[in-house]
């Protein structure tokens, strides 16, 4: 089972990797994905920032291909992820919204995810860090003392070390294999989502206990003197300290690639950085000027270097194929008051883009994203439209794995634009934002369909692109989305939404005319 996906690949490799000695290395390269939170385009410096300097990530693009045109499928993380891992996009599906910290696991066992499709090629898989995207049965029914069922080995991870939801949501802990780590079996753990503990503060009633206040939201449970949303009690030796999650999380990381070198590997690394609440360990805090955002970006940019010296270290630097990417776009002011307004200066976390997480326009999913297979890939910078989606259907293709029927409907094989090789990528792709309403992107335009909701989120300073009147962007023009033309392209417009209807209908892949 698990060398027969390994002939084709083989066939297909230039000689010289073919008869290379360290055989194994050609056919399966490692994988990671390096998945970071809310980092919008514009927060690294490879991709023009000048307020905030990421070295790691600037090399990691000077010895990749650097994508200036990549998407996450949604505008928040938890339909971003569903897509990424399923490569269905998530608008399909009821229940992707923004989840929980007690929601029911929502990839069911049943999918073919990603990790599956790697297992197949014969990988051990691993997930580390933010998960968000539920586990256990049925919301709010989890035994977060005892094992919580399904967990990610139930849909093809080998080895998981998680936050269940988001750093502000509870449980305030990481499930291990799906058992909360370093619980003592004395102080029991309990989650609600519907009411309080009898007895425990929250940040709405004991402001006086908090260290860092909210702007919006998060006044429930008290966890490091931050309050969170929703209400948890107990398990006081299992909860993450804020300012150690990257920390323990890139440690993990390591452990992980340590462990699985001397066979091909698949790591999901999803970093909490730049989430709210941001708190950067000592090392970081203050050293951005910009506050916790600046300094959390900074602190993720170490959790790259730290990956980035484990490969090389363990001579695995060339035979691993590294995805950086992010969930969403950015956002500034994300529910605490940490500042990030007051010290944004003249930085830019969308880059040229408008809009941000939450947004249908383009900093909600046009996110950094690099790739880097050294020896294997040339650097580049690649204009090619190309999703997250996509990665199922294409690392499918570089290992010559052939998919169940119905798996990873909305996955398109890309491969070649993934390696730098066409700069074109997508005809289409469609985009979401937080309210589900829908876009789609060419390489020449972009339509927003009419949808419903407020043209701005008050609370984040973001403009949703919600609009009772459908809105064309000229992308070659007008990456700023600045300029609605709907009005002067008429057909334009109705081929774009006869292209998005059929795409919705499920009718994919079929080209614009
Ligand atoms: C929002 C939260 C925000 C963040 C977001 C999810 C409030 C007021 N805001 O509901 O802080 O947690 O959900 O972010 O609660 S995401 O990146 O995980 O999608
Ligand atoms: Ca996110």
């Amino acid at each position: 089972m698990k060398s027969i996906p390994l002939i084709l690949p083989l066939m297909a490799l230039p000689l010289p990797f073919a008869s290379h000695a360290a055989e194994r290395e050609s056919q399966t390269p490692n994988v990671i994905f390096i998945y970071a939170d809310d980092i919008g385009y514009g927060d690294l410096s490879c991709n023009g920032a000048k307020t905030i300097s990421t070295p790691h990530v600037e090399q990691l693009a000077a010895e990749g291909v650097r994508f200036t045109n990549a998407h996450s499928a949604a505008a928040t993380s938890t339909p971003a992820r569903y897509a990424m891992l399923t490569g269905e996009y998530a608008w399909r599906r009821q229940g992707t919204g923004i989840a929980d910290g007690d929601a029911g696991m929502i990839i069911r066992p049943d999918r073919y995810t990603l990790a599956d499709m790697f297992h197949e090629a014969g990988y051990t898989t691993g997930a580390i860090g933010k998960w968000h995207l539920g586990l256990g049965d049925k919301k709010g029914t989890q035994d977060w003392n005892g094992l919580i069922s399904p967990n990610l080995s139930d849909i093809g991870f080998d080895y998981s070390y998680i936050m269940a939801a988001t750093g502000d949501r509870v449980p305030c802990v990481f499930v291990e294999n799906g058992r909360v780590a370093n619980l003592d079996p004395d102080d029991p753990i309990y989650v609600s989502y519907q009411k309080n503990f009898p007895g425990e503060p929250t940040g709405k009633n004991n402001p006086e206990l908090l260290t860092m206040l909210p702007s919006h939201g998060h006044n429930q449970s008290i966890v490091n003197g931050i309050s969170r949303i929703g209400f948890m009690k107990g398990g006081k030796s299992a909860l993450w300290k804020d300012d150690r999650i990257a920390d323990e999380l890139t440690a993990k990381a390591i452990d992980f690639i340590e462990q699985h070198k001397n066979e091909p590997f698949f790591l999901y690394f999803a970093t909490q950085d730049a989430h709210v609440p941001r708190v950067p360990g000592p090392r970081f805090a203050g050293k951005s000027g910009m506050g916790p955002r600046g300094d959390v970006l900074l602190q993720f940019d170490w959790s790259v270097g730290e990956v980035m010296a484990a490969l090389k270290r363990l001579g695995l630097d060339e035979n691993t194929i590294v995805i950086l990417s992010s969930d969403n776009g950015p956002v500034v002011d994300d529910g605490y008051r940490d500042q990030a307004v007051e010290l944004l200066g003249n930085h830019k976390p969308g880059g040229p883009f408008r809009g941000g997480k939450y947004s249908l326009y383009e900093a909600g999913t046009r996110v950094p994203c690099i790739l880097r297979w050294t020896g294997r890939v040339q650097p580049a910078v690649s204009d090619a439209l190309v999703c997250q989606l996509d990665w199922m259907a294409s690392l499918a293709s570089l290992l010559g794995v052939s998919m169940p029927a119905g798996a990873a409907p909305d996955s398109e094989n890309w491969l070649d634009a993934w390696l730098g090789k066409d700069r074109q990528g997508r005809s289409s792709l469609v985009e979401q934002n937080a309210q589900n309403n829908l876009s789609i992107i060419t390489a020449d335009w972009k339509y927003l369909e009419p949808g419903e909701g407020s043209p701005y989120n008050s609370n984040v300073g973001i403009e949703t692109g919600n609009s009772p009147d459908p809105q064309l962007y000229d992308m070659r023009s007008d990456k700023g989305e600045t300029k609605n033309v709907a009005a002067q392209y008429p057909a334009v417009v109705e081929e774009l939404a006869r292209k998005l209807a059929e795409i919705k209908d499920g009718r994919v892949g079929l080209p614009l005319e």
